[in-house]
């Protein structure tokens, strides 16, 4: 058994107007609570630190940088590592990040027990769009303001483990845990903002996100046969419904802890990091039954290419 408890951080909304230092207290009390359930881990949602900003249409540099983290730990942010550290409990959270050569990602770190940043991952997939866009409800400019991430999808050991991160929209994109489970990806933790509605005039709604969100990960956990720990900013912030139903997946693809509410409010639960094993031995021993001679189109094509239609059909 290699057991560790996992403790999911979903945080309710935040408003366009609260600080850093307003959130971050909110994070240390998930942490006091989590530190009473016995937690290894604490996993806090994507952009973590600020309302979902990539709703709004900025033009001004300035402003757009005001929304981004230059460095990390930071004055808002050094609480947070330092109660972590004190607690003897690992941390993983998303914030905007503006590297020293000027580059705008959508990160996440994972800071082991020691307070060292041990892993970081930049979102890969990056929904919406990079203009305003008068015929969507609401904006969702993700593409205007961070560059496609440049580290890949690294993995890497810590609590004894084999560790991952993804960020929200990757969650949709097998891809994503099939980069990491040929790496034996273990536990993938992922945040995300979901917005309940789609912008664009279609009839989904909350109960449809919340499928989808349920549906991509857990077949993510199953077809790699690893734990998936999912976490939502929620609520409304600004106007604007984001879900819940953050999550903890074990390796089978099973639910074992999901939230009820649209708050700050944590689940926990203890993963056996070996349960693992049978899956990666038995149906996804990917070392047996993969057929990489078939999967070139995969890496070489990015759209759809239909066959071309016969004359007369
Ligand atoms: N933050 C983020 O990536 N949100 C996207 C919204 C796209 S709407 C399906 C997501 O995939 O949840």
């Amino acid at each position: 058994m290699k057991n560790i408890t996992v403790a999911v951080a979903q945080m309710g909304p935040i408003q366009k107007a609260e600080t850093r230092e307003q959130v971050v207290k909110r994070m240390i009390k998930l942490m006091d609570d989590a530190k009473q359930c016995g937690a290894d881990l604490i996993v806090y949602p994507e952009l973590t630190l600020t309302t979902f900003f990539p709703r709004y249409f900025m033009e001004d540099q300035a402003e757009i940088d005001s929304w981004f983290e230059s460095e990390m730990p930071n004055a808002a942010t050094i609480p947070l590592f330092t109660k972590a550290k004190f607690y003897g409990m690992a941390i993983t959270f998303g914030y905007a990040e503006l590297t020293s050569d000027g580059k705008h990602f959508n990160t996440s770190i994972f800071v082991d027990k020691s307070g060292s940043i041990t892993g970081k991952y930049r979102k890969v997939h990056l929904p919406g769009h990079s203009e305003y866009d008068s015929n969507r409800d609401f904006q969702h400019l993700e593409k205007r303001y961070f560059q496609p991430g440049d580290l890949g999808f690294p993995v890497y050991r810590t609590l004894g483990g084999i560790f991952g991160m993804c960020i929200c929209n990757d969650r949709r994109w097998p891809e994503t845990y099939r980069v990491m489970g040929l790496k034996g990806v273990e536990m993938i933790t992922l945040g995300y903002n979901t917005p309940s509605f789609n912008s664009q005039k279609s009839a989904e709604g909350s109960e449809d996100r919340l499928f989808h969100n349920r549906l991509v990960q857990q077949a993510g956990a199953y077809q790699n046969s690893t734990w998936v720990v999912g976490v939502a900013k929620a609520g409304i912030e600004d106007g604007h419904p984001l879900i819940g139903g953050s999550l903890i997946i074990d390796p089978g693809g099973k639910i074992v802890a999901e939230a009820k509410t649209e708050e700050d409010e944590l689940i926990v639960h203890t993963c056996d990091l070996d349960s693992c094993i049978f899956g990666k031995t038995t149906v996804f021993d990917f070392s047996r039954h993969r057929r990489i001679e078939d999967y070139s189109i995969i890496t070489s094509q990015t759209g759809v290419v239909v066959p071309k239609e016969k004359d007369g059909s």
